[in-house]
């Protein structure tokens, strides 16, 4: 038995994002980029799904059926929020991880004066985290940028950007400072990579050097954290801004020094490329040739490199789901789904129903890759896994999900015997909400079964699954029942 293991004040929790869950997206709202997120299966390609072309925005700005777009409809959180904090209380959570829309507070993104019946509703939903005792982590964009910032000024390849992001994180600084402490600028910042509209607002085929704008437009974002960072220091001292990536963890599919080399650069180029600059405050030295090799000239204002050396982030987050292997040479890899991108099977590992391949100690070997690298407080803010559950006479029997969690957190207990500095622990989701790669709702990832499908019927009646009682006991014994 290995007892005490996690920290007595460790961070215990689930999260959600707005756009996948509130709904009412057009009470006192603005449209943002996932109101026009379509509902695809497994079937439809990762790439037709993602890409966003002008003649494709067009017609999704023109769809009239908004049945079509789950996430606009989300599990309606906005009605139920109560409910559904004091059962993630009842569960013991310490904190809860929820995001706030941007089109909530400026619909547009570029008014004036904020949008007094968004921090309303904020306002109540934080009151209620905190009166349920827990803390909130916020997350300040998680993929729902404001639609007419794409629009009016083609996204975050707009320096722009910069100032209306920081004009949305201030009023809700302002607003909530003294109750929320942990903060995260950007859901999954290396989106400018992989998920680009959700990300950043690029369309595609809107210059000639669509790269070159991902790679601005993740620039600004970094900027944006920096100068957010700054901000919230001012409010309290003790504010912890984080940064947060969707770590893709691989490794070489064979011990030939060729696949080595490519393992390494997809590591570097999917994680460190993004966390360098908002943790070690600097780019990545291989970042001048990526940038030559792929006529990338980045337009880096005077102040900026300065601005990121001075307000290096407090934390880093990142999401855990699976790992991947790499090769030198593609051909008898087999490619399968995975988070933001499709990743190649490796032969020791099973897969989710959606081909995410499986690896708890690839959570422990991540943790203690970052950990050596960064030397800072690490945060898991979203690991687990989407499934399709049996609800029958009430009772959803979960073991998957069980199982997938306590290999996870037995593999988080290594990690920190292994002397890493973890502070929490949110798994995806807390209660089930729509997907966000492929707006179904029959993925689910919560321990509360919310009564929907995928064509948005159901009660929207709200059950606690077998995980509820396992995750509930789990915090109670600090992780030490696993
Ligand atoms: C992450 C996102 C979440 C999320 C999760 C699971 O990329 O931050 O918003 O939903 O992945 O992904 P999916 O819902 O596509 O299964």
């Amino acid at each position: 038995m290995k007892n005490n293991i996690f920290p007595k004040d460790f961070l215990w929790g689930g999260a959600i994002a707005a756009c996948q869950s509130e709904g009412s997206w057009n009470i006192n709202k603005g449209l943002s980029v996932a109101d026009l997120a379509i509902k695809y299966d497994k079937t439809v390609s990762r790439y037709e799904r993602k890409l966003v072309t002008q003649k494709k925005l067009d017609n999704l700005l023109k769809e009239t059926d908004t049945k079509k777009f789950p996430k606009r409809f989300g599990i309606d959180f906005y009605n139920y929020f109560e409910q559904d904090i004091k059962m993630c209380a009842d569960m013991g959570f310490k904190v809860f991880r929820l995001s706030i829309a941007w089109t909530r507070i400026f619909p547009n993104g570029d008014e004036m004066h904020p949008n007094e019946h968004g921090l309303n509703f904020y306002d109540k939903v934080i009151n209620s985290i905190v009166q349920n005792g827990m803390q909130p982590l916020v997350t300040i964009n998680h993929f729902d940028m404001p639609v007419n910032l794409v629009t009016k000024y083609g996204g975050w390849k707009n320096r722009k950007l910069i100032d209306f992001y920081l004009k949305f994180a201030e009023v809700i600084f302002n607003r909530y400072h003294k109750q929320v402490k942990y903060w995260i600028s950007f859901n999954e910042i290396n989106g400018a990579r992989f998920n680009v509209f959700y990300s950043t607002g690029l369309v595609k085929d809107s210059s000639d050097n669509h790269l070159q704008d991902c790679y601005q437009a993740a620039h600004h974002q970094f900027i944006a954290t920096a100068l957010a960072r700054k901000k919230i220091h001012e409010y309290r001292n003790d504010a912890m801004m984080g940064c947060m990536v969707a770590k893709f963890t691989t490794y070489p599919a064979t011990c030939k020094p060729e696949d080595v080399i490519e393992a390494q650069e997809n590591e570097r180029l999917d994680n460190f490329y993004f966390i360098d600059p908002l943790i070690r405050g600097k780019y990545p030295s291989y970042a001048k040739r990526f940038w030559k090799e792929n006529n990338i000239n980045l337009n880096i204002l005077k102040g900026d490199l300065q601005l990121l050396e001075q307000n290096p982030c407090d934390y880093l987050a990142f999401s855990y789901y699976m790992s991947s292997i790499s090769a030198a040479n593609k051909e008898n890899l087999e490619e399968t789904e995975g988070n933001l991108k499709s990743t190649f099977k490796n032969p020791h590992l099973k897969a989710s129903e959606w081909g995410w391949q499986i690896d708890p100690i690839g959570l422990r070997y991540t943790l203690n890759q970052l950990y050596d690298r960064y030397q800072t407080p690490l945060f898991i803010v979203e690991n687990g896994i989407g499934a399709e559950d049996d609800f029958v006479n009430g009772k959803i029997e979960d073991d998957y999900r069980i199982e997938y969690l306590k290999t996870h957190i037995e593999q988080i207990k290594e990690a920190i015997l292994d002397g890493v500095e973890l502070l929490g622990y949110t798994t995806w989701s807390s209660i089930d909400i729509i997907s966000s790669g492929t707006s179904e709702m029959r993925k689910r990832y919560g321990f509360i079964y919310v009564d929907l499908n995928d064509s948005g019927k159901g009660t929207l009646g709200r059950y606690p699954k077998k995980s509820y009682y396992w995750y509930k006991d789990l915090i109670l014994n600090n992780g030490d029942n696993n």
